[in-house]
């Protein structure tokens, strides 16, 4: 057993005021807006009026107060989506404040997710447990899957899982579609008396909760901290590589569904040379396009957002100024969800989507059973694509991309039509979007290389002339004799060091001497080869999800196990457990409840809308992504300076206070002040 782990076990993460004393209240806060949803307020009804609740330490408590706050209880809980490190400290902070108020209250742990409540399988969550898993990463104590309860069958199934533990609670550890999830069970199990509540999971980090007046209740969801820490240590590592060996462009995609906050806080954690940020291209003007079409007196709606092809030449761009000044070698940090920024796969996700959707409810069988069975598939596709195109009327969003199915690559055409997951995700993870994007990449560089633009794999030549033949004053140009090393055309004056020091360094440095060739005044030249573009591809996804959490992630979820249980003791339900402040010092958090109804909308699923908790995308307004916005040229760095990379440290309950939270939380909280 290491060190790490050993400390793991017995660490004790740090309470919230509102914690410290044997009993907890909560109170109204008032004063938050929410625009509810119609079809929310429709199909939730007895919880879209919940109020946000603040959790006080309460030192005075009334008899009939202490009586039912310490009843014994009997509290199920469940995982559901993808592990997100800190998951187990919530189980612990559940189970140390439940058994703390009454050590005879029960705790079932449903295994392997919603599955596990629809088909009644639990064990029961005991002390040893729990000391196991404490401040570990992964789900792995009760395993995790994402089961949707969408039908009325499910739902009478976990309604009888409930009664046979005889919960009074529920608690359901997720994302934005698990908290969905967990809104209607609260609706549907009010008429048995047990209360359910959600608690905020996902690395992607897209569970933020913002009234609308943009007053933040839960800045960020558990597991982001830890797994986004956990990327940026490997990938500042592929930094090192890169500019050691200065051969390779990393190409790293990083997971995150949609929304780009991993990516974002990798970016500030590493300064990584080139970081897409989707919600960046998306809210991308091409003003000169704009202005053509003003003056023409017409829309041209091909202005808005960002095309695939305009994407690979913005990346083609900043890798050719790198070559320029000699660096053939870079890393680049691509959110997984990417592509739904860019203006034509967004449309074609969404036909598809549609057409897979009509497919299922017309069939017998479903549309990915009788896809595998098909002999030609990418005819198929192409019909499929043709129909897709006439409905979206591609025309309208980009001419010269009106054939976008045939030109991408056949991979990527089945990746598109990758079964969803039960919530109608699409499966970003298993579609191999950064060879999508570095395909049309290197097609383009090839390009460059004929018009001579990108001077790769072709000679780096050096002529070495004397000062005077050049008529230059050698005291003037002197300083200027390295200065620009690595580029292609460089005048040495021997007359400033020694013809025979020349000679060896060039030669040390792969150059050849050519003296047939030599030009005019020339006195020597010299040619070097640099390598082809070459490229290493990496993903960051499933590792980060089993990372041990950080002493953020440690200290955040074992409050929100203890904040979850005082939502129970004092009659919640329909609520999501959360803490306030998490972007100030731990001295300020403040544990909530806050009610899920209100926060959600309609979204296109399965060709379909349906009523689920909102995403939080990244605001590029917002100053964690004006920060990287503002520094991406400096770390591009397209000059002979060395790189600016940063090391962040690595992942360690030992390691003192350094960024003891999100950067992009830190960065952002100065607008919010
Ligand atoms: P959750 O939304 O359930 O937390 O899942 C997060 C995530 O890790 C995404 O970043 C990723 O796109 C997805 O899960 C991968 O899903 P799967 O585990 O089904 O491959």
């Amino acid at each position: 057993v290491s060190r790490e782990e050993t400390l793991r076990k017995s660490f004790q993460p740090e309470r919230c005021e509102a914690f410290a004393g044997a009993y907890t209240a909560v109170r109204t806060v008032s004063g938050f807006k929410f625009k509810k949803n119609r079809e929310a307020e429709k199909q939730l009804p007895d919880i879209i009026d919940n109020p946000v609740q603040q959790i006080y330490r309460e030192d005075a408590p009334a008899e009939d107060f202490k009586e039912k706050y310490c009843r014994k209880q009997t509290i199920g809980i469940v995982f559901s989506g993808g592990p997100a490190p800190g998951g187990h400290n919530v189980i612990a902070g559940l189970f140390d404040a439940a058994r703390a108020a009454n050590p005879e209250t029960v705790i079932y742990g449903f295994i392997l997710g919603p599955d596990g409540v629809i088909e009644g399988e639990a064990v029961e969550i005991t002390p040893e447990m729990v000391n196991n898993y404490r401040n570990t990463g992964g789900f792995s104590m009760i395993k995790t899957g994402r089961t949707k309860i969408d039908t009325q069958e499910k739902m009478a199934l976990s309604k009888t899982t409930c009664a046979k533990y005889g919960l009074n609670a529920l608690v359901i550890v997720g994302g934005d579609d698990s908290n969905t999830n967990a809104a209607f069970l609260a609706q549907a199990m009010l008429e048995d008396g047990v209360q359910v509540i959600g608690v905020p999971k996902t690395i992607d980090g897209d569970i933020q909760v913002r009234d609308d007046e943009g007053r933040v209740l839960c800045a960020m969801s558990f597991g982001f901290h830890s797994a986004a820490r956990g990327f940026a240590r490997q990938i500042s590592n592929l930094c090192t590589d890169c500019s050691s060996d200065v051969k390779y462009w990393h190409v790293c995609k990083v997971m995150g569904r949609v929304a780009s906050h991993l990516a974002l806080e990798v970016a500030l954690q590493t300064h990584a040379n080139i970081t897409l940020i989707g919600e960046d291209l998306a809210d991308y003007v091409d003003q000169r396009r704009l202005d053509a079409a003003e003056k023409a007196g017409t829309i041209d709606y091909t202005a808005y957002g960002m095309t695939l092809r305009h994407l690979s030449r913005v990346i083609c761009d900043a890798i050719v100024r790198r070559a320029a000044v000699g660096k053939n070698y870079g890393v680049i940090v691509i959110p997984e969800g990417v592509l739904e920024f860019i203006n034509e796969i967004q449309v074609f996700i969404i036909k598809l989507n549609t057409i897979i959707g009509e497919y299922n409810y017309t069939h017998d069988t479903d549309f990915h059973t009788d896809f595998l069975l098909l002999e030609d598939k990418l005819d198929y596709l192409r019909r499929l694509a043709r129909r897709s195109r006439e409905e979206a009327d591609f025309s309208v969003w980009n001419t010269r991309d009106d054939d976008l199915f045939n030109d991408i690559p056949p991979f990527f055409q089945e990746g598109l039509l990758m079964e969803r997951d039960s919530h109608g995700n699409f499966p970003f993870s298993q579609v191999e979007t950064e060879r999508v994007i570095m395909e049309l990449v290197t097609d383009y560089l090839e390009r460059l290389i004929e018009q001579g633009e990108y001077k790769i794999g072709i000679k780096n030549v050096y002529y070495v002339q004397t000062m005077q033949k050049a008529g230059m004053d050698p005291d003037y140009y002197g300083p200027f004799l390295f200065r620009n090393w690595g580029q292609d055309y460089l005048l040495f004056h021997v007359s400033m060091i020694s013809l025979k020091t020349l000679t060896s360094e060039l030669t040390r440095q792969g150059a050849i001497l050519d003296n047939e060739k030599v030009p005019g005044p020339i006195e020597k030249l010299f040619k070097k080869s640099i390598p082809k573009f070459k490229t290493q591809y990496h993903f960051y996804g499933y590792d980060g999800r089993g990372n041990d959490p950080t002493t953020f992630d440690c200290t955040y979820t074992y409050n929100l196990g203890m904040t979850v249980f005082s939502l129970i003791a004092n009659g919640a339900t329909g609520q999501m457990a959360a803490i306030k402040n998490l972007e100030k010092g731990f001295a300020k958090w403040v544990p909530l409840g806050i009610p899920i109804a209100p926060l959600m909308h309609l979204e296109e699923r399965k060709g379909r809308l349906e009523l689920v908790l909102e995403k939080s995308l990244v605001d590029v307004r917002a100053p964690a992504f004006q920060a990287v916005k503002a520094l991406r040229a400096a770390w591009l760095c397209a000059r002979s300076e060395d790189d600016h990379f940063r090391k962040p440290a690595p992942i360690s309950l030992e390691a003192t206070t350094e960024e003891d939270r999100p950067l992009t939380l830190t960065l952002n909280a100065f607008a919010d002040e």
